[in-house]
């Protein structure tokens, strides 16, 4: 079988690599549309070195269409996948409108593709620091179990969007040339006041949440985390908190995980072997010779790379490590893409008879 794909959000930061993950990907492409905003409908394009005109998002952009990948923001997703499922189109949506519905399954191909013989129509791709965690803790879950996990974050600013990318390179040149600054976006759109992120440090990602403490993309990382890993109704809850913070650097997130494990025979040997063994994920630790993950050399790469996997002297059973990877790949395009390979190579790219249609259908 042969796929017509229709990605929503082409122009984007990751709109582009959706385009590019999928010419490398395993999907036999029938035809692709681009879809964007009427902003960007007249770009041109490639795919396969063949000439595409993006095209504006409409409801009708997705007759015939089998699989759509979507990357065009929530709002985009809830105005427009619930019209693609009901046109018969398999819906991997990037953005966080449907992540916590109970009807729309939340996947890391690596740690819970039988989710997605549940979905009905929608399958969600969780939030980019949340995979690359997730994907070096389950497999330390599923063989010694899990207490706590206290992560910190150090997040690239192209996690938010091309335009943040832009003004921290025009804010760089700036305070490079004595000049002042003018941030218009970050840390965050949809919040009041902007600060410089050049050669600074932002503890603000997303807005904050209702309780004044925790921001959004901290309620992110712990909930999505527990609905991925927590998918077997006996599983114990994790206690799992988080700190994000915006770094001033292009692509790749940074995460140090402090985590305590369930059975206390466990060693820092087997934890460094189940990390080495996991799918999609590279251990890089090797203190002797200052090997490490690094941002800059994880960017462009489809894996999560851990390192600086240490025992807490202080706390039995507790373990530190240090994971970074392309929030742009695996945290976004790759794991988007990677779902897509599997529901074709499962045959689950049709929409069953009870589609999940959104929240006011
Ligand atoms: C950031 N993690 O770095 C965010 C971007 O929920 O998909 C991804 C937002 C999301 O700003």
């Amino acid at each position: 079988r042969e796929f017509n794909v229709a990605i929503l959000g082409a122009t984007g930061a990751v709109g582009t690599r959706l385009i590019s993950q999928l010419e490398q990907s395993t999907i036999p492409v029938k035809s692709i549309k681009l879809l964007a905003s009427a902003h960007s409908a007249g770009k041109t394009l490639q795919f396969k070195g063949q000439d595409v005109t993006v095209e504006e998002a409409k409801p009708a952009s997705f007759e015939g269409v089998d699989l759509v990948l979507a990357s065009a923001g929530g709002s985009v997703s809830k105005k427009f996948l619930p019209e693609a499922v009901k046109r018969g189109a398999v819906c991997v949506d990037n953005t966080s409108a449907f992540r916590m519905e109970p009807e729309v399954p939340l996947v890391i191909p690596e740690v819970n593709e039988k989710a997605l013989y549940n979905h009905r129509g929608i399958i969600s791709n969780p939030n980019c620091s949340t995979i690359q965690m997730v994907v070096c803790l389950d497999p330390i879950y599923r063989k010694f179990g899990l207490k706590q996990v206290i992560v910190s974050t150090y997040q690239a600013v192209s996690g938010a969007g091309q335009s943040a990318l832009n003004e921290l390179m025009e804010e760089s040149q700036q305070v490079l040339n004595g000049e002042k600054t003018d941030p218009k976006i970050l840390p965050t759109k949809g919040d009041k006041k902007h600060y410089q992120q050049a050669f600074n440090l932002l503890p603000q990602i997303d807005v904050f949440e209702q309780d004044g403490y925790y921001t959004h993309e901290e309620w992110k990382m712990i909930h999505e985390t527990k609905k991925i890993m927590l998918d077997d109704m006996d599983a114990k809850d994790i206690k799992v908190t988080a700190t994000c913070v915006r770094v001033p650097i292009r692509i790749a997130h940074g995460e140090t995980v402090y985590f305590e494990v369930a059975d206390d025979k466990a060693t820092t040997d087997q934890i460094k072997q189940t990390l080495a063994d996991a799918q999609g994920v590279v251990l890089q630790d090797d203190t002797a010779h200052q090997v490490y993950p690094q941002p800059i050399e994880a960017e462009g790469k489809r894996e999560t790379f851990v390192g600086r996997v240490r025992p807490d002297y202080e706390n039995d059973g507790s373990y530190h490590m240090w994971v970074v990877s392309d929030n742009l790949l695996k945290g976004a395009a790759w794991n988007t893409v990677e779902i897509a390979e599997r529901l074709v190579a499962d045959d689950l790219v049709r929409v069953p008879d009870n589609p999940y249609l959104g929240f006011e259908n």
